[in-house]
């Protein structure tokens, strides 16, 4: 399917090198091989063209179910008050940038808009509290890092002949039943900037993700034209006492709301997601929760990684190299 973009900004900054060639189409054909032995149902793909694709039943009813009851799990273990996020004062502020900054190498909880009270208590039900989990869920976790390093996974990089992907963070992105918050329109490489632009989002559906309860919109095309209105959050270079840890170099950029095309999917589903797609999710005002777990990848091989992205390897928890790193840990 192809689709007409208009009104698209004229004046997008392109990089050189900025796009990987579409004439590198990827071969998803290959992956089916290793689908659990069932074929997908998408055989070739408009990824190229549109800046995201689905591959339906990429992980089994069996794999989603396992993955939600190790999110259980780790929320059931997690102590609210260790990680109190709810910031009422600019010194709580700052100390939530930290919480935040510092949650690279960690798997850290962030949770919704009114989950808690000004005191940090929890309003809601643990479970249903969180925004998030991340950074670190594919290496500090054997379950996630079992999902993150199949060689389902590995197919999928290899398809897009990307030579040397490492992983560099990953979530539990979670839309709560009626207060599941919304993510606006973004470019993942506002985020995670790398030159040329090699970043690539897998974002695997645990739950049906739909229309009601907060499924992904894209602009499909809309990688094509570089980092629109140059926007990126970089560490704040300005350090002194009570200023906040991460600025934008540019103001917001108005997308046209009518470009946004929605993607509802089926538990089980991998949406790939190009680094310089325009997407977002919308508010859960559903009784049905949407949680999916998401990891973003960027092919190391003559590409620099911004020193001034938020996110930067640590000693404990290197960017983890995709085809190497086994999936499970070893006893
Ligand atoms: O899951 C969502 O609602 C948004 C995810 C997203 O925007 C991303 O992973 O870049």
């Amino acid at each position: 399917m192809s689709y007409f973009i208009r009104n698209l900004p004229q004046n997008a900054v392109k990089r050189k090198n900025a796009t990987i060639s579409s004439s590198r189409k990827p071969n998803f054909a290959s992956t089916n091989k290793t689908n659990n032995g069932r074929p997908v149902s998408v055989t070739s793909s408009p990824f190229w063209d549109d800046g995201y694709f689905v591959l339906e039943n990429f992980i089994t009813e069996e794999e989603a179910d396992v993955l939600l009851s190790e999110c259980k799990k780790i929320v059931d273990d997690m102590n609210p008050e260790e990680h109190n996020t709810v910031f009422t004062t600019l010194e709580m502020k700052r100390t939530s940038d930290d919480y935040f900054m510092t949650s690279g190498d960690k798997i850290r909880f962030f949770f919704e808009d009114g989950a808690k009270d000004e005191k940090g208590n929890l309003k809601v039900d643990k479970q249903k509290s969180l925004n998030k989990i991340g950074h670190a869920l594919h290496i500090l976790n054997p379950v996630f890092r079992k999902a993150t390093f199949d060689d389902k996974i590995k197919n999928v990089a290899k398809s897009l002949q990307l030579a040397n992907p490492v992983v560099c963070q990953s979530m539990v992105i979670f839309k709560q039943p009626g207060i599941g918050g919304e993510v606006v329109p973004h470019q993942d490489a506002t985020f995670l900037y790398t030159d040329p632009m090699k970043l690539f989002g897998y974002w695997i559906a645990l739950e049906d993700a739909t229309m009601e309860n907060g499924c992904l919109w894209f602009i499909p095309g809309s990688h094509k034209s570089g980092l629109y209105g140059n926007r990126r959050m970089i560490r704040n270079p300005d350090d002194a006492e009570g200023q906040p840890r991460t600025v934008f170099t540019n103001p917001v950029y108005e997308y046209n709301d009518s470009q946004f095309i929605p993607l509802p999917v089926k538990r089980g589903s991998l949406v790939l997601i190009h680094g310089e797609v325009v997407h977002k999710s919308l508010h859960n005002k559903s009784p049905k929760s949407r949680i999916i777990y998401t990891f973003h990848t960027f092919d190391q091989q003559n590409t620099e990684y911004s020193d001034k992205n938020w996110l930067q390897p640590s000693k404990e928890v290197p960017f983890t190299p995709l085809y190497s790193t086994a999936a499970q840990v070893e006893t």
